[in-house]
Formats: structure tokens, sequence, C-alpha cells
């Protein structure tokens, strides 16, 4: 892995929704088609070259119907130049064969958990087998893979997944801690750098989140190794204390804000999509 100091801007993905709120308990939580673009639109006038995506449906509900998928896909591509991802993890209650049909909607990347996990009060399903399938969807179908980590253990799976399976789409090996869930690794800096110090040498780049409490301590400590950053209502909805997030674009705009003070200022979306070696999808 490269030291930080040869990083010199700040990948920012925003994951704006999830499959966790519910809409009724948070309402600035983006849930329809329109509020998802206008968000996305919103993230990247404020830094973000990457967003993360969980559709919901008609009752605001997390849903992998592929005909929601592909509507998202296309309006956010349609309305910015965002690196496109779509969440394959879903919910915790979505079946393993449901979450392999998510490629069909044509994202540019997709997120790809590393191994099993606690999560909360559940357990987050990513066997073995249901990884490498996934990876090799991608790499047939030329969408890179984003390899999230939850557990220091997802870090030796990845190596294996890499020894087995070789190279993503492109090259680049692009890794996300995600820290703080309640049941897995926490976030702190210790364990980040730990994992850090653990990555395989084909990794190309990284970022972190933390969940909560843990995102602004992960998101000082990512910068300061020379990660990147995901922020987003996905993640942390408080913007400080007895202060709820109203928008998305706030933690983008705050992570932005530090990233430049610490001369790492954002990417723009056609540095993204060289550095995690996107395939272009965008009509012309
Ligand atoms: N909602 C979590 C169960 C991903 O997007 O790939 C899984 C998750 C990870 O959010
Ligand atoms: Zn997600």
């Amino acid at each position: 892995m490269s030291p930080a100091r040869t990083v010199a801007s700040t990948l920012i993905t925003v994951a704006p929704t999830g499959a966790e709120s519910a809409k009724a308990e948070v309402p600035a939580l983006p849930t329809t088609p329109e509020e998802l673009v206008e968000t996305a639109v919103a993230c990247e006038q404020a830094g973000a070259a990457l967003i993360h995506i969980h559709v919901r449906d008609r009752a605001h509900q997390p849903t992998l119907d592929p005909v929601l998928l592909k509507e998202a896909v296309d309006g956010v591509r349609e309305a910015t130049d965002l690196v496109v991802q779509l969440s394959t993890g879903g919910a915790v209650t979505d079946p393993l064969d449901q979450r392999l049909t998510v490629l069909d909607a044509d994202p540019d990347s997709c997120s790809l958990t590393c191994g099993t996990t606690n999560f909360g009060d559940g357990v987050f399903l990513n066997p073995w087998g249901f990884m490498v399938e996934l990876y090799r969807q991608a790499q047939e179908r030329e969408v890179v893979p984003e390899f999230e980590i939850f557990e220091l253990g997802h870090v030796h799976a990845l190596r294996r997944l890499l020894d087995e399976c070789g190279l993503p789409f492109g090259g680049k090996v692009h890794v996300d801690f995600v820290m703080g869930v309640p049941g897995a690794m926490p976030g702190t800096p210790e364990v980040l750098l730990a994992g850090v110090a653990m990555l395989p040498a084909e990794v190309t780049s990284w970022s972190a989140t933390g969940i909560g409490r843990a995102h602004l301590p992960v998101l000082a400590t990512a910068l300061s190794a020379g990660g990147h950053l995901r922020v987003g209502m996905e993640d942390n909805l408080m913007y400080a204390k007895g202060q709820p997030v109203s928008h998305n674009r706030e933690l983008v705009a705050r992570a932005a804000e530090i990233a430049t003070l610490l001369q790492r200022p954002p990417m723009s979306t056609t540095e993204a999509r060289a550095a995690l070696a996107v395939k272009d999808r965008r009509a012309r």
C-alpha cells in the first residue's frame, strides 16, 4: 500500500440511505427515486464522487426489485457523473440468491462484503460461495467491486479471494472499512490501522466509515492514514450532539472541508473513475 503522503486527494463516497433506518422515524432519509436523484446531485456538488445506493420501494421499505434498482441507477447516472455503486448487501433479511441479481441493473460498481458478520441483533451473511459467485459475476460483467470489511478477518478473506479468483475488472482493488456496527469490529484508530497494515499488496486504495459515534473518529483516522472517506445517512444520522442530519449533503460538505484542510481535497468524479478503473457506461 502507498504511504499516506502519496495520496493527494480524497475520494468521498456518500451512502445516503441504507436498509436499516425507517422513513417514518427519519423523514430526511432519501427513499423515493426523486429524493435519491436530488441527493445525488447535491452530494456531487458538495464533493462526493461515488454513491453507494440501497433502493427503497414505494412504501419506503428496502427492496431488491430489479425494476426499481435499474430506475435508481439510470436516474443517478443521467443526473450526475458520480460513480454509481449498488449495494449487494441489501438488508440482513434479503436472501442470497436475490442479492446475486443486483448486477442485472448494470451499475459501475458493487459492494462485496468479505465475510459474514454480526450486524446488530442480526447476522449479515456472506458465505465463501456467495462471495466467489458475486466476484465472478462482477468480473464477467465488468463491474468494479468495492470490498467491504466489517471484521479484521475479512481482510484475510479478501487475500483468499484475490488468490483464488484474480484481480477485479480494471485491475484496481478498492477496499472500504465499515467500522462500529454493533457486534462487529469497533471504530477505533487502533483497529483501523491494524486493518490497513493487513491489506494485500494488490490493494490500490481504501476508504473507511464509522457507524454512529464512530463517524468522526474514523474519518479523522482515515484521512491521517492516507485513506478515503465514506459518509452518509446509511452510517450516521447525527451531525453533532443533539443535531440530526437534515440532508446527506451536510455530511459530504463537512468531509470535504476537513479533507481540504488536511491538504487532501475531494477527488473529482473524473479522478475517481480513473482511480477505480470503472467502465464508462454514461450515454454520450
Ligand atoms: N445493510 C447491511 C446488512 C452493503 O451495502 O453491501 C449490509 C450493507 C452492506 O449495507
Ligand atoms: Zn450499504
